[in-house]
């Protein structure tokens, strides 16, 4: 599957007249670096933050999991099987950056600095889960499929206009590329050369659908070409590759290119939300074991302990770490009161149109009983 010649350059990739669509990986899933120059001057350090973070959110996948089986959160979208692809991109950004998450992307959000209580409360559907800080640079993950796109453009342009050194980033599925606004938003913002990067997450599946009967299209990627836009296909499951892409991108981008759109192929395991569809009933039997040797955390453990950097100490280390972070969480989440339906509809407007008003006294009067 992976495209692995050593000549693959990041500056062929960036080519808005690259036509290659190829995937590209930097390490295989036996844990052995195949692409030294793309590599580049990513350190054993690094790998090592890249592997805590991947067990972070592994972690994070199996608690939420089990907090919501519970009832003690409300939508959850699981990302396990999507860690390289996560947080390989959200990385390679700064703070500056401004993100524009899809309702899985929340691991990216926190990464970024959103402290988790928000994150739980947004599950929760809990207005202040939306309520962020006014310097925090992201909004609320979108659940409107591929709505994030166009207002990625519109960022990215603003970022242009007021001559930053950041990109707006925004990820959507592969579902996603079908809509009308992924389109737009990638068109937009290669006319005005705006400094976005577009990742779409082709973890195969939009709900029950598979990504062959999603389009016609060979690879996402190439969407890009109709933008005239570089677009580049990246093993998912190889957060080097997804890292080093993304940050070379973000580079190609605030250097006033324009945008990259870049596809990173991965896998849900599990789920597509806990509400509860069942892949079993639509997934072919085995392509989840066929993904699961794949898994992002297995090829980097072993590179890693190879190396004797890792061990499985460490790694329960970390997991108990995550899970006392999020236990605190939950708590400091379960005790901020209760959402009213007035509160609710105040946050919808700046200043509420007639009919609000009065549904907002309407519920406040009922509240205050
Ligand atoms: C505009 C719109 N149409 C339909 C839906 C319902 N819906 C929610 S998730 C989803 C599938 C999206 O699949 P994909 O883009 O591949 O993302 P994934 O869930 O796999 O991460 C659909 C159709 C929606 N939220 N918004
Ligand atoms: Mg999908």
């Amino acid at each position: 599957m992976a495209r692995t010649k050593a000549k693959v350059t990041m500056e062929d990739l960036l080519r808005t007249d690259n036509f290659d669509f190829s995937t590209v990986q930097v390490m295989n899933e036996e844990g052995q670096i195949v692409n030294e120059e793309l590599l580049g001057d990513i350190t054993d350090e690094d790998m090592v933050g890249f592997m805590e973070d991947m067990v972070w959110a592994r972690e994070l996948f199996e608690r939420s999991t089990a907090l919501n089986r519970q009832g003690r959160l409300g939508f959850y979208a699981p990302t396990s099987g999507q860690e390289a692809s996560q947080l390989g991109t959200v990385l390679a950004t700064t703070e500056e950056d401004f993100l524009l998450p899809g309702y899985r992307d929340v691991p990216q959000l926190i990464k970024h600095g959103l402290p988790l209580t928000k994150a739980f409360l947004w599950s929760k559907g809990h207005v202040e889960g939306n309520n962020y800080p006014e310097d925090f640079k992201a909004y609320p993950p979108q659940i409107i499929i591929g709505a994030q796109y166009v207002q990625t453009a519109g960022v990215a342009l603003g970022i242009k206009k007021n001559n930053r050194q950041a990109v707006a980033m925004t990820w959507t599925g592969d579902g996603g590329t079908s809509q009308g606004d992924f389109y737009e938003g990638i068109n937009f913002a290669g006319a005005y050369k705006a400094p976005a990067v577009f990742v779409v997450q082709n973890n195969g599946w939009a709900i029950s659908t598979p990504r062959s009967k999603q389009t016609a299209a060979v690879t996402l990627a190439q969407k890009a070409v109709a933008a005239g836009i570089p677009g580049i296909q990246v093993d998912g499951m190889d957060i080097l590759a997804v890292y080093a892409v993304t940050k070379a991108a973000r580079e190609y981008a605030i250097a006033g290119n324009g945008p990259v759109l870049i596809e990173t192929l991965c896998y849900r395991f599990g789920p597509h939300t806990l509400s509860g569809d069942d892949p079993k009933r639509y997934q072919p039997e085995g392509s989840q074991d066929e993904w699961r040797a794949k898994d992002p955390l297995i090829r980097m453990r072993k590179y890693l302990t190879d190396k004797g950097l890792w061990s499985q100490e460490k790694e329960d280390e970390i997991v108990e770490k995550t899970k006392e972070e999020i236990k605190a969480a939950i708590k400091e989440a379960d005790q901020v009161p209760k959402q009213k339906v007035s509160e609710f509809l105040k946050n919808m407007y700046e200043t509420p149109d007639y009919v609000t008003s009065e549904q907002i006294e309407y519920y406040e009067a009922k509240e205050n009983k």
